[in-house]
């Protein structure tokens, strides 16, 4: 089964419990659309899990692309590699000793979306046509991808066959319920992907406390709430 989520931003526990209550095994796939980390108190720790994952695809959000974008300022004035790492643990105040250069690096490579023939994934939004068509991916901004919450307007319809997923915008900021929050096309049933044109998945985990994901094959819905 594939599980999808975004913005668990550093609540490490709260994923491990979503993780269990769906039983997640190495027969099954994440996919997580960005912002895991800063806001919680385990950002590393819990980047560190879910690239140590070897069934995840990871997307890039504006958290982890301010970070990148820190990174590569620091680059451009030193060759001071080691007091470069320093000034990185420090950009994560709870947990960032636990920074090391793999995890650099793998930050590094997150991609900034991921599109499969049903669906497609961003953190935040994407170009859109004058018919609202989304214009192809491989040639947008990452800027845009990561910041843009074009998306989360209800009354915004991409004119596409596939699903979208995304976050970025947690969806108490919009008056509904934290829980994820699917878009379903006019008379479709809602047991299949192509059923929804899109689905907000940022259930604002810091600011409600509640973490979900959504099954791809059979559309269900998963959520945990802190304690
Ligand atoms: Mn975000």
């Amino acid at each position: 089964m594939t599980y999808l989520l975004s913005d668990p931003h550093g609540e490490y526990d709260l994923f491990c419990r979503l993780m269990d209550k769906v039983k997640f095994s190495g027969s099954d796939r994440l996919i997580c659309c960005g912002d895991m980390v800063d806001k919680g108190k385990h950002s590393i720790r819990l980047a560190k899990l879910l690239f140590s994952l070897g069934n995840a695809v990871l997307l890039s959000g504006n958290h982890e692309y301010e970070f990148l974008k820190f990174y590569w300022a620091l680059m451009r004035n030193t060759d001071d590699y080691d007091a470069v790492l320093t000034r990185l643990m420090g950009y994560f105040p709870d947990d960032g000793a636990l920074l090391d250069w793999d995890t650099v690096d793998r930050f590094e490579a997150l991609p900034y979306y991921y599109e499969e023939e049903h669906f497609l994934c961003v953190h935040a939004g994407a170009p859109l046509d004058g018919e609202g068509r989304i214009l192809p991916l491989k040639d947008a901004e990452p800027g845009q991808l990561v910041y843009d919450r074009n998306f989360k307007d209800p009354e915004l319809v991409p004119n596409t066959k596939k699903c979208v997923f995304f976050g970025h915008t947690p969806t108490v900021n919009l008056g509904l319920a934290p829980c994820i929050h699917p878009y379903l096309r006019t008379g479709a049933r809602g047991d299949h992907i192509s059923d929804y044109y899109k689905v907000h998945l940022d259930t604002g985990t810091y600011l409600t406390g509640v973490l979900g994901c959504f099954r791809l094959e059979d559309c269900e819905m998963f959520h945990v709430v802190a304690e």
